[in-house]
């Protein structure tokens, strides 16, 4: 019974993604008119993340050589010589690197612990932090490369939503599972918070901070990605589903993904991913810039951004 759903499941995960005539997938998502010239990042860390956040706006630049990027790091720890580590990974004339702190004794009282971090949330208030006359930002972990054009998903039509991410959750055990545990709705998925395109017009407008503190108060037993639960449960309505192929691949999702028993014409094989992938996202537990990274794409698509960068 579980395999079949596990097959169900992936066969499910295939359909989500659209498809042209010769079975391509299609990559031109909607965009919003009018492509804006600035693309604006968002980056929230602490110094232990500092090497690999050196990588990942690297990675954005060469893929992008046509682009201009704003990073906003949101931070209530870096220094100045982590600043300028990261400025010396990146062209300044292209990517601008801004400084954003935040004094952690100013930030609203939500009830956390030391498990919980407050850094941890300033994703969920970026509206509250970043200008107030920016109307999108795209959230992006240190852990992940872009290989390819951003542009169609920063300029994606949010129809509404307050954020726009991808799904990991392949089994609906799983989906059932978080839905359950986070108090989710029917039909809703769990999202990975790792990229994450942020509507800061329409949160700034309606978002309030007494949902999150109820929500964080009623289930922060449940709670185990803290932040990342927090968004999948009290925004799961609010949230528009991307496809993880494009925009958010991990190695080890890939590779179940081409189980698939009813063999779509095409496996995603890495030739697919190095011309239609946009984010290679590293989530897991292994990282292609620690020693024991057992797969290939920190060969494949990570290292050659590190070699640049040092
Ligand atoms: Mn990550």
């Amino acid at each position: 019974m579980f395999r079949r759903n596990l097959l169900e499941n992936i066969v499910n995960l295939t359909l989500q993604i659209n498809r042209d005539a010769n079975n391509q997938v299609d990559i031109n998502c909607k965009t919003k008119k009018g492509a804006m010239d600035l693309i604006n990042i968002l980056v929230t860390l602490d110094h232990g993340y500092i090497e690999p956040l050196r990588v990942m706006p690297c990675s954005l630049c060469e893929s992008n050589p046509n682009s201009k990027f704003r990073v906003f790091v949101v931070h209530s720890s870096l220094k100045p010589e982590d600043f300028e580590r990261i400025h010396s990974a990146v062209v300044l004339e292209q990517c601008e690197i801004a400084d954003i702190f935040v004094p952690l004794d100013k930030f609203p009282p939500l009830p956390f612990s030391a498990r919980f971090p407050k850094e941890a949330c300033y994703r969920i208030l970026a509206a509250h932090i970043l200008p107030a006359d920016l109307d999108r930002v795209l959230y992006l972990d240190p852990d992940l490369v872009v290989i390819n054009n951003i542009e169609p998903l920063y300029n994606l039509d949010l129809e509404g939503n307050y954020f726009a991410a991808c799904s990991h959750a392949m089994i609906r055990p799983l989906q059932v599972y978080n839905r359950a545990r986070l108090h989710m709705e029917p039909k809703s998925l769990y999202i990975n918070s790792g990229i994450m395109l942020i509507n800061l017009e329409l949160l700034r407008k309606e978002q309030k901070l007494e949902p999150l503190y109820e929500y964080v108060q009623k289930y922060h037993k449940r709670l185990r990605f803290f932040d990342q639960d927090i968004l999948n449960g009290v925004y799961n309505g609010q949230t528009l589903y991307i496809s993880p192929l494009l925009y958010n691949l991990d190695e080890f999702y890939f590779k179940p993904f081409n189980l698939n028993p009813f063999k779509l014409k095409k496996n995603i094989d890495h030739k697919w991913v190095r011309e239609n992938t946009v984010i290679i996202h590293f989530c897991g537990e292994f990282k292609p810039w620690e020693e024991n990274y057992p797969g290939k794409f920190g060969k494949l698509f990570y290292e050659k951004f590190a070699d640049k960068v040092n």
